[in-house]
């Protein structure tokens, strides 16, 4: 190992858009930085999630950087909503524009991770056979970035291709006359399928729970409106920052209760926002994501849309949710429910009749075999906690980080946790992450880690870490939010109920202005909460 590697300031583990802006801000400051990844390029999410339709469900023009305005100024963005192939070569436009990729290591997929307490430093070794030192290291490994494979019987035995929507081959699938089974209904699922169904021959659905999904009103980008919001980039991104969601700040909030509105005034806020498409349908009322009585009747206007759209009224009863609207993320789909219209595409009802496994030649459910030459699994992501989950994370007195989450994640902020110095996460679990616009998101968290690392250097000081007084107050703060709230109500990812014998806690943190409030008067209180020690 050279001199240099050994003398690192930070490691950092991830070269999606939060390891990325991470190496960016790291040499800005004078830190000597190294970026690991296991892909062969950047990109993280959009690296990976090739599948067919994949794009995202924050506007375009919002979910970008907004640290460089030269930067923001020259991007220009086709449609709406970008798709992946769009949002990927961003990701490589700016790693370019800033010289990023010579202290990238790519095909690089990190094993562990130990603390020193001696040496105060952190080693950190490589599937490569590598082992780098750094004194401090950031987890940027993203918040759906560990695909969840379920262990279904007989898979070994399938003769046929099985993909899943989040390692999708590079060079693409082509399903032409092919008989396809997709299994999962999730957001990965309502996008890829009527793209899948333009291919295949046949196409049979295998659904577990129905999902609430609004038309994402795509289309191409009005270069009108491009123009108007660059010409003043800086206020859209403010108005953004005070958002909740931080995003959407364009589009009219409705902060009315549904349960005062009149059944006209219902109608048309839900109308109004279904057009407007996609997440911004949770804006039609104040008290949707609060009151279950209250989204019962969101839940209701879209079971009817269900209803309109899908034509055989069996088909449509098995394709109607029953859970909160929001309580799983609400999809954006373009022409989904309108797939079921076809004659060669086909639904499962797995609550009806449950899956047994694969066979040689497809699936079987309890009422009979399903013969397929293809199965694609969209069953999303071991969420959150996942990719830390995997890696070999030690901190004081070698525990591990494993055992410290083993009821659950707990963290500071979703920035570090006790026993574990100088060890950081970008948008962790008690951060608001994925209930956000993730990427003003992880420039603010970036922010933090990178300006905590400095002003720790600065002061001569070599450890910064978590109290546990600070961590147990954040970590009720964060529940006792979520649960005033509808998110936790359903088996969602966002609560771990997707992967068997997770336990059952709501991990991200609701309310990004004041969130990051906190994170400032924390920071201007001296890094109120953290140990910074010789
Ligand atoms: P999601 O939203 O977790 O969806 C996964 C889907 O797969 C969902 O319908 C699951 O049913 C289903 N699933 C998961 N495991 C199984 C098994 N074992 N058998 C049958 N069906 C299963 O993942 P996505 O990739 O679609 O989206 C993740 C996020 O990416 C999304 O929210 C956006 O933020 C972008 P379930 O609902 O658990 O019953």
């Amino acid at each position: 190992m050279s001199e240099a590697t050994n003398q690192l300031d930070v490691l950092v583990v991830g070269a999606g858009f939060g390891g990325m802006y991470m190496l960016h801000r790291a040499r800005q400051l004078g830190l000597r930085a190294q970026v690991l990844e296991a892909g062969s390029d950047v990109g993280g999410t959009w690296y990976w999630n090739r599948y067919p339709g994949a794009r995202c469900d924050v506007e375009s023009l919002e979910y970008s950087y907004q640290f460089d305005e030269a930067l923001q100024q020259e991007w220009q963005w086709s449609e709406r909503y970008a798709p992946q192939p769009e949002i990927l070569a961003y990701c490589q436009h700016v790693a370019e524009r800033f010289d990023l990729r010579r202290d990238i290591e790519f095909n690089t997929r990190v094993l562990s991770a130990h603390f020193d307490e001696a040496a105060k430093r952190w080693s950190v070794t490589t599937e490569r056979g590598q082992t780098f030192q750094a004194q401090f290291v950031v987890m940027a490994t993203g918040c759906l970035s560990v695909p969840n494979v379920p262990e279904i019987d007989g898979a070994e035995r399938f003769k046929g291709p099985i993909y899943h929507t989040g390692r999708w081959p590079k060079e693409g699938v082509d399903f032409t006359g092919k008989r396809v089974a997709v299994l999962g209904t999730g957001s990965s699922g309502i996008q890829s399928i009527p793209l899948i169904a333009q291919q295949a021959k046949s196409l049979t659905v295998f659904q577990r729970t129905p999902n609430h999904s609004v038309p994402a009103q795509n289309k191409p980008l009005d270069p009108t409106l491009e123009a108007a919001i660059k010409k003043n980039y800086a206020d859209l991104r403010a108005r953004n920052a005070q958002e909740t969601i931080g995003f959407g700040a364009r589009h009219p909030s409705n902060q009315g209760s549904v349960l005062e509105a009149s059944p006209e005034e219902r109608e048309a806020q839900f109308e109004y926002h279904w057009q407007l498409g996609g997440l911004l349908f949770m804006r039609a009322f104040g008290d949707m994501g609060l009151s279950a009585e209250a989204n019962e009747y969101a839940a209701e206007f879209i079971r009817n849309k269900i209803r309109q759209k899908v034509k055989d009224p069996a088909t449509a009863a098995k394709l109607l949710p029953d859970t909160a609207v929001g309580c799983k993320r609400l999809c954006a789909d373009s022409g989904y429910f309108e797939t079921f219209n076809q004659p060669h595409v086909s639904l499962v009802d797995l609550q009806e009749t449950p899956l047994k496994g694969l066979y040689e030649d497809g699936v079987e459910t309890e009422s009979g075999r399903f013969e397929v030459d293809a199965v694609v699994f969209a069953t999303g992501f071991d969420a959150m906690t996942g990719a830390l989950s995997r890696i070999d994370i030690r901190g004081r007195a070698g525990q591990k980080l494993s055992d410290a989450w083993a009821e659950g994640p707990k963290t500071y902020l979703g920035l570090q946790v006790v026993g574990f110095p100088n060890l950081f996460t970008v948008t962790g679990p008690g951060s608001p992450s994925v209930l956000t616009n993730m990427l003003p998101s992880i420039e603010q968290h970036v922010r933090f880690i990178t300006d905590a690392i400095a002003d720790t250097k600065a002061a001569g000081l070599s450890t910064m870490e978590a109290q546990q007084g600070a961590q147990d107050a954040w970590v009720g703060h964060v529940n006792e939010v979520g649960n005033a709230t509808i998110y936790p109500s359903c088996n969602s990812w966002y609560v771990g109920a997707n992967i068997p014998g997770k336990p059952r806690v709501f991990m991200p943190y609701l309310g990004f202005p004041a969130y990051c409030e906190k994170c400032d008067a924390v920071k201007a209180a001296g890094y109120e909460g953290f140990e910074r020690a010789a």
